[in-house]
């Protein structure tokens, strides 16, 4: 990106003095990088994180062989029992989706441990499958490794096996011994996801998790690793389980609204969903949503999978609104992604690729004069999408922006208009053929940086 091209210097961060004041300061001369006020900015691995922009959620425990969501800690590990697991098969559908992570839950809500844990028996190692000696959660990141994809594990803090749950410093000693065994037996893991859930523990007693006690026992075994919760420290909840992210959706928050996991209200989920242009934390949203009614696998959901058509809407609605998207495919008893599953990750793929097959506007080199860049097309077409992308690394500067189009005739038409755009930001809309094209940044949080812009006919 060349970021000599923008003189521009438009209002601090204030980001609702817009229009007229940021055009009227593009006539002052050009500011260094070194002149920006200190932005939040993404670490080298939140960008990579965001950069994949999807990863695959894979629900798979006892629920699977009870055909239940949540299970209750009280069932036999004697029932799981996969006849065909098969982490490679997972991997390689994700990847031939375009999916570069994938995350297990390595342990859900009822306990059961998908790898030998020496802290309870209630795991794989009490299971008839491979005679006991089975480690999912070692096929797992084997299987991400062999594939090329990140890996990621939930271990859910609410645990309604253990009889210590409920007995805070027991529980919280007992959690993080699990915590240590997933960060040091299995070698780099790219994210830890932490569940908001706190149910009850027996006689009603309340668990007090220690979540700061948590994130420092991840950062000092695992340093790079990035840790999701509502509350981050480094990823947040979006706020929905539908996988969509607020427009406007802002990278960076207020740590203060949420600064642990389970806070709730309307101020929290505004902020999950939209995060906060003021805001001090660079902490950019995470959007899960199930391709199917449930999280785990059943049966009865086999033809009740999103359509394509769905799945695309949610793309648009997370990538496409600066997110990152986690799609949950949850495997069979058989311990295999279903054929259906497979098909339907498939055929979402190669939507994608036909909607973004050529990009008319070859690589985005806009000439910019103050804060309006304009580009010709080499050949007229009735646009559908653009694709915008901010230089994040620098921070989120964005707070408002146009595209117009120029038609055959002469007149400028306007294509679509938003407000931040972030890593990415997809807008849709229809439009007569046009051969020129025009972006307006109309307001931004500090001296703007040049924005990649592509567009597509599909
Ligand atoms: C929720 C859990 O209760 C669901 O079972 C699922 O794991 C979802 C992703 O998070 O909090």
């Amino acid at each position: 990106m060349d970021s000599g091209a923008f003189p521009a210097v438009l209002p601090r961060r204030r980001f609702l003095a817009a229009g007229a004041a940021a055009l009227a300061a593009s006539a002052l001369p050009r500011r260094s990088f070194a002149s920006a006020p200190a932005l939040p900015r993404p670490s080298p691995q939140q960008l990579a994180w965001q950069r994949d922009q999807r990863a695959m959620f894979v629900h798979f425990g006892i629920n699977t062989f009870t055909n239940r969501e949540w299970g209750t800690g009280a069932e036999s590990p004697r029932l799981f029992n996969p006849t065909a697991l098969d982490p490679h098969q997972w991997a390689r559908a994700a990847r031939a989706a375009g999916f570069r992570a994938m995350i297990l839950t390595a342990k859900h809500h009822d306990g059961f441990c998908l790898w030998p844990s020496r802290l309870t028996a209630h795991s794989v190692a009490s299971s008839p499958w491979r005679h006991g000696h089975g480690d999912v959660v070692r096929e797992f990141v084997n299987a991400c490794r062999a594939a090329g994809l990140g890996a990621g594990l939930y271990l859910s803090p609410w645990d309604r096996h253990e009889p210590s749950y409920g007995d805070s410093p027991r529980y919280n000693d007992f959690y993080c011994g699990q915590l240590t065994e997933l960060l040091t037996h299995y070698g780099p893991l790219q994210e830890v996801w932490f569940d908001g859930a706190n149910g009850e523990g027996p006689n009603g007693k309340k668990q007090v998790y220690d979540w700061p006690r948590y994130r420092a026992l991840v950062r000092r075994l695992q340093p790079q690793a990035l840790m999701f919760s509502d509350a981050g420290p480094d990823l947040r909840w979006i706020g929905n389980e539908r996988g969509l992210a607020g427009d406007p959706d802002w990278s960076t928050v207020d740590p203060s609204v949420v600064p642990f996991p389970g806070a709730s209200g309307p101020a929290v989920t505004r902020m999950l969903q939209h995060g906060d242009p003021n805001g001090s934390a660079w902490r950019p949203g995470e959007a899960d949503v199930s391709l199917r009614p449930g999280w785990f696998y059943h049966p009865a959901e086999d033809a009740r999978l999103k359509t394509v058509e769905e799945l695309v809407a949610i793309y648009f609605g997370s990538v496409g609104r600066n997110a990152k998207l986690l799609l949950n495919v949850p495997p069979t008893p058989e311990g295999l992604l279903h054929h259906g599953d497979v098909d339907r990750l498939a055929a979402f793929q190669a939507r994608l690729q036909y909607l973004f097959d050529q990009d008319l506007a070859v690589g985005g080199k806009l000439a910019w004069r103050g804060p309006v860049g304009e580009l010709e097309l080499a050949n007229p077409a009735p646009l559908t999408l653009a694709v915008l992308q901010e230089a994040v690394e620098l921070g989120q500067r964005v707070a408002a922006y146009r595209i117009e189009g120029q038609t055959l005739q002469g007149a400028w038409v306007g294509l679509s208009r938003g407000a931040t755009i972030g890593m990415c930001k997809l807008d849709r809309f229809t439009a007569p053929p046009v051969r020129r094209l025009r972006l307006t940044i109309e307001a931004t949080l500090a001296p703007p940086l040049p924005v990649r812009l592509a567009v597509y006919s599909a």
